[in-house]
């Protein structure tokens, strides 16, 4: 048995099942990722993250476990990092972006739940990935129903502890929102037996926004006409920030954007001049979900930004660090985290805002609206953006989708008639 297989066991995973998803992942990740043209030299760091996905990183967190640590798992870019690292502890995104898991989820969930939710139960519940099962609690957040019942469900089988998100943005809302971020920092001091201090907050404080900061430069060398990365190697990029170990990542993703914006002063592109830029929006892309990067960049267009929580929605906005008492980083916190537009706000105008201001600073020919199958809430705010497009003469193609294959052609058929409309126009 080799280590890998002696920790997945040791994590009392279903080793049978586990190994069908250790065996089309490779294969999966050769296809979309590995065949692409002219790639930077710095994603060999995020190839090798992937390739071994379910081992290096649960290493690390179960050896932060033996040291008498503890790992939190979350699922939302509203659950402040910030406050469990400054408890010694370390979180982990936990979104489950892979069909394989959506049937386990299936199981206890209605079939008409988004498939973020259904592959994130069902990879707890079938035991099959590494990150779920070593997580010690999990953070929810009441943003949508669905993730709300699911949290419920989960709560039987490991702990959960749920934020209480508020869903307007009035002053209030985010002193409300404060004060939540002041109930986990207290559960999570309990949890760990750590306390959180100014001096402990101010560093991680720090050290999510250099990550932070590091997307940003990443995004920024994405706004470029001559394109230094592709939208695909730029996704994996985001989905990974969502668990490698902060500092870690920042300083290979500063050094990437090195090699990227040197690239963008050689004049060197993946792609020829005048392919068609699309931005993203809408749902999130949870790793391994690289289905329309793939069709789109293989049908001739090029992604430059995605207006999505594993995208800009992540890392826009910075803490502000001057602040010295635990009081005011909480409220400073409080103030950055609400500045996300997620559709579970209302009314949610700063999104459509965000997407105009991103079309224009990407210089984005196409937008693909893109909704989870499922997700009420996006698709319904997606009448809001379509319209706004419409009327500032920005093309869009609204997309429903879930994780399976089944509407890949039709999907290609789609978007390649949108790119062949964006290069007539
Ligand atoms: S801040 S987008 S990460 S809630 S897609 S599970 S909303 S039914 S993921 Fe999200 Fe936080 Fe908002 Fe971002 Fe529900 Fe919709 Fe599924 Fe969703």
């Amino acid at each position: 048995m080799d280590n890998n297989h002696k920790m997945w066991s040791d994590l009392g995973m279903n080793l049978e099942l586990h190994d069908q998803l250790c065996e089309v992942l490779p294969q999966a990740f050769g296809d979309v990722f590995l065949s692409q043209e002219n790639r930077p030299e710095g994603m060999d760091y995020y190839n090798m993250v992937v390739a071994d996905i379910h081992g290096i990183r649960p290493a690390e967190l179960i050896e932060h476990q033996n040291k008498g640590g503890k790992v939190f798992g979350t699922f939302c870019v509203y659950v402040p990092d910030e406050v469990i690292f400054a408890a010694d502890a370390i979180a982990t995104g936990l979104c489950g972006g892979s069909q394989f898991w959506v049937p386990g989820g299936e199981k206890v969930l209605p079939t008409n739940t988004c498939p973020l939710i259904k592959a994130s139960v069902g990879a707890r519940l079938d035991r099959t990935c590494p990150f779920f099962r070593i997580a010690d609690m999990y953070i929810g957040e009441t943003t949508c129903d669905g993730k709300k019942k699911a949290w419920e469900i989960l709560s039987e089988d490991v702990p959960v502890y749920v934020m209480d998100l508020p869903q307007m943005k009035r002053a209030k809302d985010v002193k409300a929102w404060a004060e939540e971020i002041e109930a986990l920092k207290e559960k999570v001091e309990e949890f760990t037996g750590n306390k959180v201090t100014a001096e402990k907050l101010a560093e991680s404080i720090k050290l999510i926004n250099n990550k932070r900061k590091a997307l940003e430069r990443l995004y920024n060398c994405r706004k470029s006409d001559n394109l230094p990365i592709s939208g695909t190697d730029a996704l994996v990029i985001s989905q990974i920030a969502f668990y490698d170990d902060p500092a870690r990542f920042t300083q290979m993703t500063n050094k990437l954007c090195d090699e990227l914006e040197q690239r963008i002063q050689d004049g060197v592109s993946v792609v020829p001049a005048g392919t068609k830029r699309i931005m993203l929006t809408g749902t999130p892309l949870a790793i391994p979900n690289w289905k329309l990067h793939n069709i789109v960049e293989t049908s001739g267009g090029v992604i430059v930004c995605e207006e999505m929580c594993t995208g800009t929605r992540y890392f826009e906005n910075q803490v502000d660090e001057t602040k010295e008492t635990v009081e005011e980083q909480i409220k400073a916190i409080a103030e950055r985290y609400m500045k996300i537009n997620c559709a579970c706000f209302t009314p949610n105008s700063g999104r459509i805002d965000d997407i105009l201001r991103l079309a224009k600073e990407y210089k984005v020919d196409g937008i693909i609206d893109v909704n989870l199958k499922f997700c009420n809430l996006y698709d319904t705010e997606g009448y809001f953006v379509e319209r706004a497009m419409k009327e500032a003469g920005i093309p869009v193609l609204g997309i429903e989708t879930d994780y399976t294959d089944s509407d890949a052609s039709q999907l290609r058929t789609r978007v390649g008639a949108f790119i062949e409309m964006l290069n007539n126009r």
